[in-house]
């Protein structure tokens, strides 16, 4: 399981969190919560770039590794950051489920490190005959975004691993042995006052 997530800001008062996991090869399951929005339908992207030195406008155009139109999440024929709109209620919040097939979390269409973006206006899912349908589905302004990061859970594995090339920290608490053992040719009652307590960090 790979976890990834992004947290939401906006200079609008909109914010949220995003998460992601996928497992192995399969589907990503993106799950989040977006308050702060106007009620109703708002684009909902993966953006290229995950850069906001200029807040969500540097986060760069869809993600679009395979050179495709704008479209809904079940066309074939959309940008793999195509992930439609999600809907706020009367509260002003969206709370959502989306499983996506084009957002893997690993491997050389990885998004990880791109941005995810929330737009003031629906995405028309390139059907709306607007001169923007097929580039950005005419979502207007991008109101909020966060960058997609990796979660703890999904290096676990590779720190056990790092931790076995290592030794235990215990290791400098041979000290505790009789000095005979040690062959450090002193003793330890000569040791610096706070070297033989324990191996734990200050
Ligand atoms: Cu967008
Ligand atoms: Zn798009």
């Amino acid at each position: 399981m790979v976890k990834a997530v992004a947290v939401l800001t906006s200079s609008e008062g909109v914010k949220g969190t995003v998460n992601f996991n996928q497992e192995g090869d399969g589907p990503t399951t993106v799950t989040g919560s977006v308050s702060g929005l106007k009620p109703g339908l708002h684009g909902f992207h993966v953006h290229a770039l995950g850069d906001t030195t200029n807040g969500c406008m540097s986060t760069g155009p869809h993600f679009n590794p395979a050179g495709k139109e704008h479209g809904a999440p079940a066309d074939e024929n959309r940008h793999a950051g195509d992930l439609g709109n999600i809907t706020a209620g009367d509260d002003g919040t969206a709370t959502f489920t989306i499983i996506d097939g084009q957002i893997p979390l690993t491997g050389p269409n990885s998004i990880v490190g791109r941005a995810v973006v929330v737009h003031s206006d629906p995405d028309d899912l390139g059907k709306g005959g607007h001169e923007l349908s097929k580039t950005t589905g005419n979502a207007g302004g991008r109101v909020a975004c966060g960058v997609i990061g990796l979660q703890g859970d999904s290096l676990v594995h590779k720190s056990k691993d790092a931790i076995g090339k290592f030794p235990p920290k215990t290791t400098r608490v041979t000290v505790d042995l009789p000095p005979s053992k040690l062959d450090l040719g002193f003793s330890k009652s000569h040791l610096p006052q706070g070297f033989a307590r324990s191996g734990r960090d200050s």
